[in-house]
């Protein structure tokens, strides 16, 4: 990063904000000037009616047709009114809304101006019903959005794109299967892809709730008829979050008089649907991502705290799903949506030596829509274009993970060893591979070695971040874990200083071999980049609600006490762990107030006592027969 004297970063910053109102209201003086806005009710098959918001650029005509840009969204198509402008867009980025196409925006089914009901990431119709016979999902509405947009817009070229981040990265999702022929470029970004296993509301079962408890208390309002605005059902606006949580106590007391007071409907389906049950299932969009048409690109950020796990896997399932569809990949260093702010260059203490999220817009996002909507330029990317977190520079590959990627396992040591098996190990290991299932490497070490334990206390849950906060922050996810290394409950384990650079490149596979005193536990795995001063930097981590560790629709309790196998994926990393610096892993059982605590016993946690929450001994073994490790993607 070049060297700035203080006295001018002074002055950069303070001229900051009026640079930024400069520059809103060229984009205000642009839109109004080349953009003519039409509100709309659309009607859909069922006769209920969107609000959709156009913006037609002032010389679309049959001599000058323009594509259309939709973005459909449950958080407003706002302003209404055809002389209401925004005071951004309409496009999703300025370089977009310069390029210029017809903007679209439409109020989901039940949210804000729109009529009809909400439905939580509503369900796929069933396979088999096609856009044109079925009743409703979002896929039909987009698919009638368009057949109206084509009909009653004139100026059009025949052509539709779509882009969502988050939620709406979910209705971009949706619009894939069975799409309208005239969709032909289609961004998921951040995409909502499975609300129970990876996504907002819970990771491998836990809940997140943090998050959840400030969205829905804003997003869950009742809504008998279409509104311009929603108002909070109540103050929510804690000093301290870790403290405001730990005093509410079990989960159900979040429906008490001072906050949810049962007026929330999807709060409520959130905790009653406790398992991954056909609630759950049904709003796992991946199945539904077949016979995919349109070009797809998919777009992630590496610190993304809400939806990282929907931005992989959706990539993953097109391209599992759909052999020879056009699916691309771009993961960069961003949090939810960084890659649509002015400047990317830095994140907390990292610095990307460059403008991440403009690079992203004007080589990627940019060219991708001009190419496909309007035959503009050229669209020839490699399949992912994926930043490197440890080196801090782009990479291409013709497939992710990297085909060339193997793996190898890391064994959690006594007294916090960490070993990396060679490639040559285990190829070894395999040969001797055990017949107990669970046993695919055996670690070189053959005595009984006794576990390593700690007392998780549902009384004094380990704190996802360090400092104090009332909401949550982004930073936790690349936050140095020195803070949580000082605590008894969280076992730290570190390698050797490397001799040489390692390169992550994929999902890590935690496969531990676990014991509780109580019937249930969360264990939560991190993996960490020790630098040589000694800062213990997250790359990634992720929980396991230990009751699914089987099953996510069955949960099993433990028995107390004996060595049990707990094995589950944390989302990828790319990530080059530089010579000279450790690998080193932290394992727990609480991360809260972003995850509720886990009672240890087997109890329903939506209905949970105070009596219910118990303090338990976590063991984690790493003898012969019970190695735990992580299975780790490496590039050669
Ligand atoms: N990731 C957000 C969200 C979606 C669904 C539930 C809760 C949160 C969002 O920003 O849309």
């Amino acid at each position: 990063r070049p060297f700035l004297p203080l006295a001018l970063l002074a002055a950069l910053c303070a001229s900051a904000p009026a640079a930024r109102a400069q520059s809103r209201a060229q984009d205000s003086t642009f839109l109004r000037q080349n953009y003519t806005k039409l509100d709309r009710q659309i009607p859909m098959r069922d006769g209920v009616k969107l609000y959709t918001t156009i913006y037609v650029p002032k010389d679309a005509s049959a001599a000058t047709p323009y594509p259309f840009f939709m973005m459909r969204t449950p958080y407003s198509a706002g302003p209404y009114g055809e002389d209401k402008y925004p005071t951004r867009g309409p496009g999703p980025s300025r370089e977009l809304s310069r390029e210029k196409y017809i903007f679209v925006h439409q109020d989901v089914r039940g949210r804000y101006m729109s009529e009809g009901q909400f439905e939580e990431v509503t369900p796929a119709l069933p396979a088999g019903k096609t856009a044109a016979t079925a009743q409703h999902d979002e896929s039909t509405d987009t698919y009638d959005t368009i057949e109206w947009l084509l009909k009653n817009v004139p100026g059009h070229n025949g052509r539709v794109g779509m882009s969502g981040i988050s939620y709406p990265g979910f209705y971009a999702s949706a619009a894939l299967p069975n799409a309208h022929p005239a969709l032909k470029a289609v961004s998921p970004q951040a995409p909502v892809t499975d609300e129970f296993i990876g996504d907002d509301v819970r990771h491998k079962g836990a809940f997140f709730l943090l998050d959840n408890f400030d969205f829905t208390n804003y997003f869950d309002v009742p809504r008998p008829k279409p509104v311009a605005e929603y108002q909070p059902l109540f103050k929510f606006e804690p000093k301290d979050a870790y403290k405001f949580f730990l005093d509410l106590g079990p989960l159900k007391n979040a429906n008490g008089p001072k906050y949810f007071n049962n007026r929330a409907r999807i709060w409520n389906e959130y905790l009653q649907h406790e398992t991954y049950d056909a609630y759950w299932q049904s709003r796992n969009i991946r199945p539904a991502l077949t016979g995919v048409k349109p070009a797809v690109l998919v777009v992630g950020g590496w610190f993304d705290a809400e939806d990282l796990f929907g931005a992989l896997n959706t990539y993953k399932a097109i391209e599992k799903q759909n052999p020879g569809a056009t699916n691309r990949l771009v993961m960069g260093p961003w949090t939810h949506g960084a890659w649509g702010r002015p400047d990317w260059s830095t994140f907390g203490p990292l610095t990307f030596g460059s403008n991440t999220a403009e690079t992203y817009r004007q080589t990627l996002e940019t060219p991708f829509f001009n190419f496909y909507l309007k035959d503009k330029g050229s669209f020839n990317p490699a399949e992912a274009t994926v930043f490197n977190t440890g080196t801090n520079e782009w990479k291409t590959y013709a497939a992710w993970p990297p085909a060339a990627t193997q793996t190898r396992s890391i064994f959690l040591q006594e007294n916090g060893h960490l070993a990396i098996t060679g490639p040559e190990n285990e190829v070894s290991m395999q040969l001797k591979e055990s017949h107990n299932p669970h046993i695919t490497r055996l670690p070189v070490v053959n005595k009984i070695i006794p576990p390593t334990q700690y007392l998780s206390d549902p009384a004094n849950p380990v704190p996802y971040t360090a400092g104090v906060r009332g909401s949550r922050n982004n930073e936790y996810m690349i936050e140095d874990q020195r803070f949580a290394a000082k605590r008894p409950d969280v076992l730290s384990f570190r390698t050797e200083t490397l001799a040489n650079d390692l390169t992550v490149a994929g999902p890590i596979t935690a496969d531990l071999w676990v014991s509780t005193s109580g019937t249930d536990a969360d264990f939560i795995v991190k993996v960490i980049d020790e630098l040589p001063d000694g800062t213990q930097r997250l790359v990634r981590a992720e929980v396991m609600r230990g009751r699914f560790r089987n099953s996510f629709s069955k949960p099993e309790a433990f028995r107390p006490n004996v060595p049990t196998p707990v094995k589950y994926e944390l989302p990828d990393v790319l990530h080059t762990f530089q010579k000279g610096h450790r690998l080193a892993v932290q394992v727990q059982s609480s991360w809260f107030p972003l995850v509720d605590r886990n009672p240890q016993t087997f109890v329903s946690i939506a209905t949970a006592e105070a009596k219910d929450f118990q303090k338990a001994t976590i063991r984690i073994y790493h003898d012969a027969a019970h190695p735990s490790a992580l299975r780790v993607p490496v590039l050669p």
